[in-house]
């Protein structure tokens, strides 16, 4: 091991906590009622393990699930945990600190009943911010320079029905990556004839290559894993 990654392992292990999804908004409303909220903070790092659909404990329900207008902005938040759980986590104490980068990607699948799914379903990337040559590029360093959240905008031409929204930052900072995943319960309302394409199953969409890549070298080349962001043409 290097000394370099043997420093950033110190600090991200000792001197800062793991993070969750632990917010939910609805066009800037703060809706984490429809959050499953994980049982840990702790990642996912099994690839065969089913927590890789909705993170540790994430196949418990929700207290709800929100009616989303299709158009609507959703977002997902972390923080670290235990931690500030402050609107926009402050820099010295940011959503996912100690050098965790990865990238952040949001998924979304359709499913009868978002309430009861168990996340076993057809998992389509709709968003995704990876690793384009700096630092601060990184999905976790742009996720801290938003308050700790991802934005997504339901296409609104999609279907209505009920969604489950998938939201992962994987850290590669040591090996195994970790994932810190979470999942929210969607009704979208108000939809039109957009159906999401076949997606990928969790586990399974990831290989022991992608998620454990030592970004640690000069020069990096990166990409995230699982499949190409899918968009709405309409
Ligand atoms: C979803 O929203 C529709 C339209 O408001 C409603 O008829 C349906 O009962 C809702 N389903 C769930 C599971 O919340
Ligand atoms: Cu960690």
């Amino acid at each position: 091991m290097k000394y370099y990654s043997l420093i950033a392992l110190l600090f991200a292990e000792t001197v800062y906590s793991h993070a969750t999804w632990n917010n939910f908004f609805v066009d800037g409303k703060a809706s984490k009622e429809c959050l499953r909220v994980v049982s840990t903070n702790s990642p996912t790092t099994n690839l065969a393990s089913p927590d890789l659909r909705c993170g540790p404990g994430g196949a418990k329900p929700a207290a709800s699930s929100c009616a989303v207008k299709a158009g609507s902005k959703i977002e997902m938040q972390m923080h670290q945990q235990p931690g500030d759980l402050s609107a926009c986590p402050p820099k010295n104490n940011p959503a996912i600190g100690g050098r965790h980068f990865g990238p952040v990607m949001v998924y979304m699948c359709e499913v009868a009943d978002a309430a009861t799914s168990s996340g076993d379903c057809s998992w389509v990337k709709v968003a995704e911010d990876a690793y384009t040559g700096t630092e601060s590029s990184w999905g976790t360093e742009v996720l801290n320079n938003n308050c700790g959240k991802r934005a997504y905008t339901i296409p609104k031409s999609l279907k209505s029905g009920n969604y489950l929204i998938r939201a992962e930052a994987l850290a590669l900072h040591s090996q195994p990556g970790q994932s810190y995943i979470a999942c929210s319960q969607i009704n979208v309302t108000g939809g039109g004839s957009t159906k999401l394409p076949a997606g990928v199953k969790f586990p399974g969409a990831y290989t022991a290559t992608e998620v454990n890549k030592n970004i640690w070298v000069s020069n990096l080349k990166y990409t995230a894993p699982g499949p190409k962001v899918w968009a709405a043409t309409a």
